[in-house]
């Protein structure tokens, strides 16, 4: 469905104009030939519900740091919309490595445990220490003091309080915090 705008010419203007024009040519431009102009202009109506759509989905840019010599990240709780598109810059000013892993709610200290037994894993650094198991949500890669790096991903669709963790094996009782999902 379009709209339809009908723009009309004046009348009285392009009668003015035309007389105009024959006064420089000195000829006489016949009042018959004399229409308004028209022009036809089509303009899609604006879909309401795809507007509400693009609010909901509007991403979110969160910057989360690292309190220096704290093992502490500088945010305890951050907040996000069930599917929504999640921009996380995480900065490490901090003087050892770091990376920051969003996990299932309830499975923290499984995930830690796991972090931890990574320590023993010679390829433990080389993944980043990233525990591969399905508990493990989203996760950036390792920082190394004064790197910054971001991450994107959609936020769960399912509400809920989703613990955000550093997984350099030792740090997960101290670096952590929430991601809590709203409808
Ligand atoms: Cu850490």
């Amino acid at each position: 469905m379009k709209k339809r705008i009908i723009v009309s010419g004046c009348l009285v203007a392009s009668i003015a104009c035309s007389s105009a024009i024959a006064k420089v040519y000195e000829i006489v431009w016949p009042a018959h030939e004399v229409k308004p102009a028209r022009e036809v202009i089509h303009i899609p109506e604006p879909v309401a519900g795809a507007m509400e759509q693009q609010g909901q989905s509007q991403s979110k840019t969160i910057i989360i740091g690292i309190v220096p010599d704290r093992m502490q990240f500088d945010k305890e709780l951050i907040t996000v919309k069930a599917g929504q598109k999640v921009t996380l810059e995480l900065e490490n000013p901090d003087g050892m490595q770091h990376n920051l892993v969003i996990v299932k709610p309830g499975t923290l200290d499984k995930v830690g445990a796991a972090a931890d037994a990574m320590a023993r894993d010679p390829k433990g650094a080389q993944q980043h220490y990233v525990p591969k198991m399905p508990e493990v949500l989203f996760a950036t890669k390792l920082l190394n003091p004064e790197e910054v790096v971001t991450l994107t991903f959609t936020a769960p669709a399912q509400p809920g309080d989703y613990p955000f963790v550093c997984t350099f094996p030792g740090h997960w009782r101290m670096m952590k915090g929430i991601m809590k999902v709203v409808k």
